[in-house]
């Protein structure tokens, strides 16, 4: 009777206890809140930057953008929250954003046994080193005995200490909490180098205005996979952001755009790209979202290979060739599953 009652009891509690905001599923909190909340770096030039005229640009936004239209089938309903590479991860697990674009590496260590999960690689960089040219330092070896400056929290204060401890080279880091530290430091002549990824490493010295009095020394001494971070135990959100990726990857190899999207549409036989663009149903239920999301996203967004032309390729300022980011049909690596 005692331990009937003590059920009835415990039975109450639960039925009556309110749901914590964190028990939903991030599908049903960002569909809620009609808006997703991205966080990213916000000085990357090429990842994610507000412009001149106040606009976020760069390839984390644009799959932020590209969630925002397969989630809520309009890419303008975006909110980016800035976080420092130190606090990114635990922000990301405390529920501060729906998802983290912030040229994140993808390491064992950042994923297994954590609160959060990578969900595809959406870049693949590596660690550059970038020194002013009147040092004539023309090799990293050269950089033995000197003092380099880096950004807390990132993977390049491990990288820097193994590849020139592997050498038997010494090196002194110096290790700022934010990128406008470490690059301000780095202007003022405290340390030899600066190192990060080349990617937004060479954007942040052309957006200096000084780029000519520097030089990026040649190769680079670690892989660094980028891509976004969700939250774990949310398989459901895991799997869309990374089929949002695949979509534009697919869109690519496709020859699929914004422009030829409607007409392809229109005359659809091939019942792989019924089933992509969502004529056939099926891709859309098992993610739980409207059958309409590939095209939103392509229409909306666009293909990978017009969003990396237009943000770190050659219709941007970085002008980085497609190398290992080009298409696996092109002698790359980026490889989109097969969405059916
Ligand atoms: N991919 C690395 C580094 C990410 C990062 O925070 N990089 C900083 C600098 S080291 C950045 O890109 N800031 C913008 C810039 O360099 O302009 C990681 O995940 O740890």
């Amino acid at each position: 009777m005692r331990l009937t009652r003590g059920l009835l009891a415990a039975l109450a509690v639960l039925l009556f206890w309110p749901i914590p905001a964190s028990a939903q599923s991030t599908l049903d909190q960002v569909r809620k809140r009609g808006e997703l909340v991205c966080g990213v770096d916000g000085s990357a030039p090429g990842f994610s930057l507000l412009n001149a005229v106040k606009e976020w640009e760069g390839l984390d936004v644009e799959l932020c953008r590209a969630v925002a239209a397969a989630v809520l089938g309009d890419a303008q309903k975006v909110k980016f929250v800035t976080v420092t590479a130190n606090e990114r991860f635990d922000r990301l697990a405390a529920g501060d954003f729906d998802l983290l674009a912030r040229n994140s590496t993808v390491t064992l260590q950042r994923s297994a046994g954590r609160k959060v999960r990578f969900a595809v690689i959406n870049f693949i960089d590596g660690q550059a080193f970038v020194v002013p040219k009147k040092l004539k330092v023309e090799q990293l070896a050269n950089l033995s005995g000197t003092t380099i400056c880096l950004q807390k929290g990132t993977t390049h204060e491990f990288n820097l200490a193994s590849w020139f401890k592997a050498r038997r080279l010494t090196i002194t880091p110096a290790a700022y909490d934010t990128t406008e530290a470490m690059y301000n430091a780095f202007f003022a002549s405290r340390c030899s180098a600066v190192t990060a990824d080349a990617t937004t490493l060479a954007g942040a010295i052309i957006r200096s205005g000084r780029a000519i009095e520097f030089m990026m020394l040649p190769g680079v001494i670690s892989k660094e996979p980028l891509g976004p971070y969700v939250r774990e135990g949310d398989s459901q959100w895991l799997d869309i952001v990374r089929w949002t990726h695949d979509a534009m990857l697919e869109a690519e190899e496709r020859g699929i755009n914004p422009k030829n999207i409607d007409s392809l549409k229109r005359e659809l036989g091939d019942p792989y790209l019924r089933v992509l663009l969502g004529v056939d149903p099926g891709n859309g239920k098992a993610l739980g979202l409207s059958e309409n999301w590939a095209y939103n996203v392509i229409s909306q967004v666009g293909n990978y290979g017009d969003i990396y032309e237009r943000n770190v390729g050659m219709g941007s300022a970085l002008k980085f060739e497609r190398g290992v980011n080009a298409l696996w049909t092109k002698g790359g690596l980026m490889y989109p599953l097969p969405l059916r």
